[in-house]
């Protein structure tokens, strides 16, 4: 099964790995290399020092094809961006703004470029601009999201751009894999299953809130500062939300407050393992995830159970 998003990257299997910030490193996203998946260096609020040496210890673990993901909210982002291109790196995904201005250089640099959007007018404007593909992100990811679902902006972007679509968000098996397909995608993007991967080395204690989690778990924080974010629920959640409350009635709010909830706070989810204070970002799909696998486990079963998902609806309609 293999698909245009296939040929384009180079690998065996239609599916990238998010690049979720300090989860995604060379350990976990060789892995989804090796497995023969699109493994992403998630580069978060890295600064340029960071980066480089992610890169080099990738390409000490895989000759496979990777990619580096660059968060435009990064204050070191100009920095990353030159360092990524005069690196040899050949597929950037963006996320968290538009990658607009670096276009030009990624292009120049021979760069596939693959922008996250979460809505129609910014699909339009990137594939005007030069994006190779797009990932479609649904608002039921984990971390930074736009405001509508999976389900609904997929086709929509579809309809909306002739460049390929990658769908994201909610995408926790096989089954929603190949609903992505149904809709008009080339491949899936799988955050959350891969925090609990084997080789992930996100905290033991982030891993099993996961694998806890329930289909409601999670909620979204920040709606107020422009920055909403999907996390699982616990005590910062609850204290974040109230203070966001009690802003949002004041005619200043004061989002300094805000800020200061949840500063450091994803870091001592993911490298501490504070369940109560850190910051769980995670998508609503956490509910189905039972098990650390390794990501090449992880992988075969996305494909197993597409393929016969495929075949059995197929049969069903047959005639
Ligand atoms: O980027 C993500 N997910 C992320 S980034 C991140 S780090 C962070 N931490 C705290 C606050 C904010 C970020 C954690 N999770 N996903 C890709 C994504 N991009 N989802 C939604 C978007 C997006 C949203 C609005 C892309 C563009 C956009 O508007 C751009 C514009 O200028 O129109």
């Amino acid at each position: 099964m293999k698909s245009v998003l296939c040929e384009m990257l180079g690998i065996d299997y239609p599916i990238i790995q998010g690049a979720m910030a300090w989860v995604a490193d060379a350990d976990l996203a060789s892995a989804v290399s090796n497995a023969g998946g699109l493994g992403l260096i998630g580069t978060g609020h890295d600064p340029v020092e960071v980066v480089k040496h992610k890169i080099r210890d990738m390409k000490a673990k895989t000759d496979r094809p990777f990619g580096v993901n660059i968060m435009l909210l990064n204050m070191h982002v100009d920095a990353v961006v030159d360092e990524v291109c005069a690196s040899g790196i050949k597929v950037v995904t963006t996320g968290a703004g538009s990658p607009g201005r670096y276009m030009e250089k990624f292009k120049a640099a021979g760069i596939t470029v693959i922008p996250v959007v979460a809505s129609v007018a910014l699909a339009r404007r990137m594939e005007k601009e030069g994006a190779d593909a797009i990932i479609v992100e649904g608002m039921e990811a984990g971390g930074h999201i736009g405001k509508a679902t999976t389900m609904a902006l997929v086709p929509q972007i579809v309809d909306a751009v002739s460049i390929p679509v990658i769908a994201a968000g909610g995408i926790g098996d096989g089954r929603g894999m190949a609903a992505a397909f149904m809709l008009g995608a080339v491949g899936v993007q799988v955050g959350t299953r891969f925090v609990v991967a084997k080789e992930s080395n996100a905290h033991q204690n982030f891993k099993q809130s996961i694998i806890k989690a329930k289909d409601i778990d999670t909620v979204i924080t920040g709606q107020i500062t422009g920055h909403p974010v999907r996390v699982l629920r616990n005590k910062l959640t609850r204290e974040y939300l109230q203070a966001e409350k009690e802003e949002t009635s004041k005619p200043v709010p004061d989002l300094g407050r805000l800020e200061k909830i949840g500063q450091g706070a994803l870091r001592k989810a993911v490298v501490e393992g504070d369940k109560d204070y850190g910051s769980m970002m995670a998508g609503q799909i956490a509910g189905l995830i039972k098990k650390e696998e390794t990501c090449q486990e992880i992988i075969h079963d996305y494909m197993t159970v597409c393929k016969h998902t495929i075949a059995n609806v197929a049969s069903v309609w047959a005639d």
